[in-house]
């Protein structure tokens, strides 16, 4: 696939691969503009289509993940140019349909928009450099794109407040903490890590992966009680697969399930 302003490569050699889409604005140290939303959008519906992909990592340059949407293509925006256009809906939310896996691998800035698309993949792996913040307010508006609603989910409501209010970076060692990022590796080993959690989950039963990610998601839309209805539900539901079958036979015979994603 051929893109302006993101890059795009597959890696593995199972029947599952993974799909790697880079944000590629290094001279604007990624800040994310509408062509580049709708290319990154692009390449996220043809990964989550395509058969032989199995997860996907969303990552950024070494000094930026990315610094947030494009000030200047929004500077002169007036109320009607943002909500006529559907300003972020347009475009920003594909990231958050995507049925498959993805990790966000981030190193560097992760800013406004970036800490929020970051935020929209479903696990994020970070560089000890990286640092995650919210400045929206410094430029007299808010986050726009679930920085409000999702960051309290992830790190609770006082250090969302604090990012969200001062506009104070989080570093990756506190982002760890927090619950914001799932593991900090060196930055050389970034993709390395990214890689290796993505080859495990390529190497799994596609139908359990996507129940497990929709399940897991679920919990964030629902009442306890209601979740754990859901999550039985599909549960009950891969006993109906083959690879269930394969799964639990693999396992009794100590050896290496043959998943065939049905
Ligand atoms: N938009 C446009 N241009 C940018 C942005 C940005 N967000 N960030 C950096 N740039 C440009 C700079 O203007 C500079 O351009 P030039 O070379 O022409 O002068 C170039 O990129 C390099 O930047 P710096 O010289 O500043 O590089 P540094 O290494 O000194 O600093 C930082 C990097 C820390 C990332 C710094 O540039 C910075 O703080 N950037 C702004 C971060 C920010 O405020 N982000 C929030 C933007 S608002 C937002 O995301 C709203 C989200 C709403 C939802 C999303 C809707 C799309």
């Amino acid at each position: 696939m051929d893109y302006d302003t993101i890059l795009t490569a597959e890696y593995g050699d199972g029947a599952l691969r993974t799909g790697v889409i880079t944000l590629n604005r290094p001279k604007q140290v990624n800040a994310l503009n509408d062509a580049l939303m709708d290319e990154l959008g692009d390449a996220l519906c043809a990964y989550d289509a395509d058969d032989r992909i199995g997860c996907i990592i969303v990552t950024g340059g070494e000094k930026a993940f990315a610094a947030g949407a494009d000030v200047s293509a929004m500077a002169r925006f007036t109320f009607m140019d943002a909500f006529r256009s559907g300003f972020i809906t347009r475009n920003w939310e594909t990231l958050a349909s995507v049925r498959k896996p993805v990790i966000a691998a981030v190193s560097g800035v992760a800013l406004g928009g970036g800490c929020e698309l970051a935020m929209m993949c479903d696990f994020i792996i970070a560089a000890e450099n990286a640092r995650f913040g919210q400045p929206e307010i410094k430029l007299g508006i808010i986050p726009g794109a679930g920085g409000t609603q999702r960051l309290p989910r992830a790190v609770g409501k006082s250090k969302a407040m604090d990012m969200v209010l001062t506009s104070r970076m989080m570093g990756a060692a506190e982002a760890e903490r927090a619950g914001l990022v799932s593991r900090v590796v060196a930055p050389e080993q970034l993709m390395d890590e990214a890689l290796s959690a993505a080859a495990m989950i390529c190497s799994l039963s596609l139908p359990s992966v996507l129940m497990a990610k929709e399940s897991v998601n679920h919990a964030f839309e629902s009442s306890l009680a209601e979740g754990i209805r859901y999550e039985r539900r599909l549960f009950h539901s891969l006993f109906g697969t083959e690879d269930q079958k394969e799964g639990m036979d693999a396992f009794l015979a100590k050896r290496t399930p043959e998943f065939k994603h049905c």
